[in-house]
């Protein structure tokens, strides 16, 4: 009889099952917090491969972890520390199936890295409007698999609302054939949305249909500054009212998430920060022209001037300069790796109540555990904030988590259930949030999950120990 290893490499070649060397970059998380051990890295090239892969493992009673750029926040697409999990990464499913510009639809494999993506895209003239700070490594399989959000959710919604139909190997190792391109199809149940946001625990994504969008004729950023997320919150209601469907995406960051990407990047020459507790990123795109859109945008900011919710602006006057912005925008959570280690909450709550929210949660914390800095920054137009908390200035991060991550955690999340908020927003449960998600998930939405898991993958071999526990 072969071992599991050697039928995996009779799959998919020895080259492409990798046992030994350094693997590092699969086992370990994003963050650097946590490293596991996989007995293999098994690299299928298409999909018969990852069917094969699944079916050797499912025939083994051997659990598969998958994972496409292991960008996750959450720990959920690496080993744990047992050495007997075969991670599946999709690394080489990476192309571009087809455009149908007609259809408004592309068709990728899981592996295929978003920017790649979005460049395709943009040669046939198209939008594909996902963005993350990570685009350059995660995949369309993992955006997916985490229902992942980022910054035009506003005007585009989160990876759900893009996705029209999947390719996906069941834990058994057959394929379901769901590569649709139809926006309406009510035939029983909607298996694609069961999928999408699963994790990697109920089977695996290997291409999808994704939605299209004629490029916008006009992009304009904006950074304003303003004193409290009170009027960042007055500010977006206003530029809803005056942009509509142009507001693509509102950005809040505050002003010691801003403080340091100025301490270790420098040379990105953050604006407005020092006199102001937040700033705001917002872009306006329009289906006319640039001098329209920049028309309504200047409007916009001038009114919130005079209305004293905007103390300070200023609209990017190219594509350069609009970049250097987001660019920015998105060095906060590597500003944060540099500073040390932290806790991150990535919350969602109705917008009507983030004011009060930030107001109590930063006060308590602050009460709580003195010298606790706070980095508070996310789309605050989907009501999505990633409401971080840094170590006190001198104090080792591995040792803060160690005392305080639980007390934090609680406090927090606490304060996201008594505004009815959810304690994932965009990034998952993974196995980070595994434990915590059952005090705040309604008990029966729990158990119709764990009906389903049970019922899609009886042998818990996919992704065990993620989302459910
Ligand atoms: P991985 O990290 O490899 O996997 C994530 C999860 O999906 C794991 O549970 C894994 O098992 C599963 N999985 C992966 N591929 C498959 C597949 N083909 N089939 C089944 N399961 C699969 N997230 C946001 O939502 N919004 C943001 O704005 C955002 N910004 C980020 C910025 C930075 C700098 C970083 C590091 C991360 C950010 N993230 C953000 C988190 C992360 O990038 C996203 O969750 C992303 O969608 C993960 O994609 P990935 O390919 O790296 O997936
Ligand atoms: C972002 O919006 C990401 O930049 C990462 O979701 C958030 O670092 C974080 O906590
Ligand atoms: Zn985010």
């Amino acid at each position: 009889m072969k071992s599991l290893i050697e039928q995996l490499q009779d799959v998919l070649g020895a080259d492409h099952v990798l046992t030994s060397g350094n693997l590092e970059a699969y086992e370990k998380d994003w963050r650097g917090r946590i490293r596991g051990r996989a007995l293999c890295v098994a690299r299928p090239g298409n999909t018969a491969e990852v069917a094969g892969v699944v079916k050797a493992c499912a025939l083994a009673g051997v659990s598969i972890v998958p994972q496409g750029g292991n960008t996750g926040l959450v720990v959920g697409s690496i080993p744990d520390v047992s050495g007997q999990q075969v991670l599946l990464s999709t690394q080489r499913m990476n192309r571009v199936r087809h455009i149908d510009t007609a259809n408004l639809t592309v068709t990728a494999e899981a592996g295929c890295v978003l920017q790649h993506l979005q460049h395709v895209c943009a040669e046939h003239g198209m939008l594909y409007p996902m963005s993350l700070g990570s685009e350059g490594s995660c995949t369309v399989g993992g955006n997916l698999s985490t229902n992942a959000g980022g910054t035009q959710v506003l005007r585009y919604g989160n990876a759900r609302e893009l996705c029209l139909g999947l390719e996906v190997v069941t834990a058994q190792g057959d394929v379901w054939h769901g590569l649709s391109g139809l926006r309406k199809d009510n035939t029983g149940y909607d298996l694609r949305d069961l999928y999408i946001g699963s994790e990697g625990t109920l089977g695996i994504i290997t291409a999808a249909t994704l939605k299209l969008f004629p490029q916008p004729a006009a992009q304009l950023t904006a950074w304003a500054a303003l004193g409290s997320v009170q009027a960042a919150v007055q500010l977006l209601g206003m530029a809803q009212r005056e942009l509509g469907a142009g507001l693509t995406g509102f950005e809040l960051m505050g002003q010691f998430a801003l403080s340091l990407v100025d301490k270790h990047f420098p040379d990105m020459q953050v604006p407005l920060w020092r006199d102001n507790a937040y700033c705001v990123l917002l872009e306006n795109s329009d289906g006319e022209s640039q001098d329209h859109a920049r028309k309504r945008f200047e409007h916009l900011l001038q009114l919130a001037m005079e209305q004293g919710i905007v103390s300070d602006a200023v609209v990017a006057e190219s594509v350069a300069q609009a970049r250097k912005l987001w660019h920015i925008r998105e060095s906060i959570t590597l500003a944060q790796v540099q500073e040390g280690l932290n806790i991150k909450h990535d919350i969602a709550l109705p917008v009507s109540a983030i004011s009060a929210f930030v107001d109590q949660t930063e006060h308590a914390l602050a009460q709580t555990i003195p010298g606790a800095r706070l980095v508070n920054f996310g789309h605050l137009g989907d009501g999505n904030l990633h409401f971080n908390v840094q170590a006190p200035q001198g104090v080792q991060g591995d040792e803060f988590l160690q005392r305080f991550e639980a007390p934090i955690n609680t406090l927090v999340y606490d304060a996201v259930k008594a505004f009815e908020g959810s304690i994932s927003a965009e990034h998952g449960v993974g196995s980070l949030k595994v434990d915590t998600l059952p005090h705040y998930k309604d008990p029966v939405a729990l158990a119709l999950m764990r009906s389903i898991k049970q019922a899609l993958d009886p042998q818990n071999t996919m992704n065990p120990g993620r989302v459910l526990n």
